[in-house]
């Protein structure tokens, strides 16, 4: 007997993901419940080659629920997560509400799956910020031969990280610059079409926002707490696939063709780097894959021990839908978690 699996957010961008990930990968689900607001009652999803009828959040009984993985935003992950994971249901979050509660593990398998055993505590498990978990992804093996001292980060953003609706808002003001109509920004401070914008998420008093933040904070919980980190977060008009810049200086001798062998190696990084016109990868490219691109390896002779790559990640996958399915496999994989239909 399988598994009892719902997805909070199954109408966002994120949640759809998620339900194509848990079919690709075959998760040995029995059952997978769509959920949204009230708003998305009865609306169909894709499962597979199934449809699913969305049902309310609000109102679902996960007491018989084995995993929710939710992407519904923040604060709807502070109401419900603590409820579901009361009813014995783990929750998998992909909001910030929960990743630096020191209660609350956060997870990207590559990098620091044995933490995951914290998770009995709330029942709940974070999943970090989509520009961290490609970072991670490509720096873990390069600590563990290393030691990572510093690292300067400048991302460039898809807008699909801002949801359904910064999607729209990149297609629509595309249109309308093409037809002369006025330009109108929502959910973007400036006009996002054929521009990049220094901004995502709120401003905190040191004049950072909570994106670069978040992606020193996050770093330090999952890899090393000792690793000091910058980060400019940027969002461009790409649709989906977001791309870092790294600039990186280790304790100990690293050249770039020790780092490229290493990379080649390590779990969930494709090495595309090839020093010719093309010999990279860009989001359009990485669109739909699970891997995390590395390219452009090359030495900073500027610092003693320093390299700089370009990472590049699809945001709704690694960056998200899959990393929660991934979870979600860690569980299952180590006997963490056992249907609860066979205790009955
Ligand atoms: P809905 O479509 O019913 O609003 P995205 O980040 O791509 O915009 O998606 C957000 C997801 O979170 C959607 O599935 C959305 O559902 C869901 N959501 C937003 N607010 C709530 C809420 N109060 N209760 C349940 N789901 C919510
Ligand atoms: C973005 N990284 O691209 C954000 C989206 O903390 O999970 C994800 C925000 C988060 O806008």
């Amino acid at each position: 007997m399988g598994f009892k699996i719902a997805v909070a957010g199954a109408t966002g961008n994120v949640g759809r993901e998620m339900l194509n990930i848990l079919s690709e990968r075959g998760f040995p689900a029995d059952e997978v419940v769509a959920l949204a607001s009230s708003r998305s009652v009865g609306t169909e999803v894709s499962y597979g080659d199934k449809t699913l009828k969305v049902s309310n959040l609000e109102t679902y009984d996960f007491s018989n629920t084995d995993i929710c993985l939710m992407s519904a935003g923040g604060a709807v992950s502070l109401k419900y997560s603590p409820k579901i994971g009361q009813q014995g249901c783990v929750v998998i979050d992909n909001s910030s509400a929960w990743r630096y509660d020191a209660e609350v593990p956060l997870i990207v398998p590559e990098v620091n799956p044995d933490a995951i055993s914290g998770f009995t505590k709330k029942n709940i498990i974070a999943n970090p910020n989509c520009s961290t978990a490609q970072l991670v992804v490509a720096l873990k093996p390069l600590h563990e031969r290393a030691t990572i001292k510093r690292v300067v980060v400048s991302t460039y953003q898809s807008v699909s990280g801002a949801g359904k609706d910064g999607m729209d808002e990149l297609f629509n003001q595309t249109r309308a610059v093409f037809v002369a109509d006025p330009i109108e920004s929502k959910k973007f401070t400036k006009r996002i079409a054929f521009n990049v914008i220094p901004h995502i998420d709120v401003f905190m008093e040191d004049g950072y926002t909570k994106e670069e933040w978040k992606v020193l904070a996050e770093t330090k919980k999952m890899l090393d707490p000792k690793i000091k980190l910058t980060c400019t977060a940027v969002r461009v008009p790409v649709f989906i696939g977001h791309s870092e810049s790294v600039n990186i200086e280790f304790e100990k001798e690293i050249t770039a063709d020790e780092a490229r062998e290493i990379l080649r190696e390590a779990p969930g990084c494709l090495v595309v780097d090839k020093r010719e016109n093309g010999g990279y990868v860009t989001p359009y490219e990485c669109a739909g894959e699970d891997a995390t691109y590395i390219s452009r390896i090359r030495e900073d002779a500027t610092v003693e021990n320093g390299l700089n790559l370009w990472v590049v990640s699809d945001n709704l996958r690694k960056g998200a839908a899959l990393n929660a399915v991934q979870i979600a496999e860690l569980l299952v994989n180590r006997g963490l978690i056992k249907p609860r239909s066979q205790a009955a």
